[in-house]
């Protein structure tokens, strides 16, 4: 006697390559029953579920050593003894270091930065946050707020004209947070001595659901430092 939903020699044969087949493609999983076999369908979720995960960085090793990080020239290194990220200027500016990143959006950018000397009124480096197209949202300072300007405040997916927490002075550390969405973001900002961050600015955009990597970069003949990069963020 058969049982209930197996077959004999000839449906066994159909159903194990039909069973290799839907398995090898990861789209079921089979049972033997019986005589039979059972060709149990897998649901699959698409996009695969987000894998929380951080990048921390407090330069206390020399990262561009290992290769860890790159950078522009040999303008930019870290002194492990301070724990800082030091990117001077070359011949021109724009001196950078870059650390791969690869997480899905979204994604919360942390970073506490001061400018040292120099920078034509811009008071701390740029953070560049690159997309899987190429395109980017920038957060920096500049103190030069005149009416009629173009320029000035917070820069945040464009300038914003808002200088709320905007360090006024050559070394002063300023810690940065964005939280970065695919259809928009926020800024905060907190002095050393705040104990929360106060909220600057919310934008509207639209972005890849990636962000490939991360560039800090100096302004002008600027001279900074960078403690500490956290990126909290989701992997597939
Ligand atoms: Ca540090």
């Amino acid at each position: 006697m058969r049982r209930a939903g197996c077959g004999g020699r000839r449906s066994l044969r159909i159903a194990a390559v039909l069973c290799l087949l839907t398995a090898s493609l990861g789209l079921a999983s089979c049972t033997e029953c019986g005589v039979g076999i059972i060709i149990s369908p897998i649901v699959i979720t698409w996009p695969p579920p987000c894998q929380a995960v951080s990048l921390v960085e407090d330069f206390s090793t020399d990262v561009i050593a290992d290769g860890t990080w790159t950078r522009s020239g040999d303008t930019v290194s870290v002194d492990t003894g301070s724990g800082w990220l030091v990117i001077q200027t070359g011949d021109g500016g724009g001196d950078f270091a870059r650390r791969d990143v690869g997480f899905a959006l979204p994604i919360t950018f942390e970073a506490r930065v001061r400018l040292v000397s120099g920078g034509n009124d811009y008071k701390t480096p740029g953070s560049y946050l690159y997309f899987s197209d190429g395109t980017y949202i920038k957060i920096t300072f500049l103190t030069d707020v005149d009416p009629g300007d173009t320029h000035g405040g917070w820069l945040f997916d464009g300038w914003t004209f808002i200088s709320i927490k905007g360090p006024l002075a050559e070394n002063q550390w300023i810690t940065v947070r964005a939280e970065i969405r695919t259809d928009g973001g926020d800024l905060w900002a907190k002095e050393d001595a705040d104990a929360d961050f106060t909220h600057i600015v919310s934008k509207s955009w639209s972005v890849p659901d990636e962000l490939d990597y991360v560039r800090l970069k100096q302004s002008w003949d600027s001279i900074c430092n960078v403690d500490y990069v956290r990126i909290d963020g989701c992997r597939r």
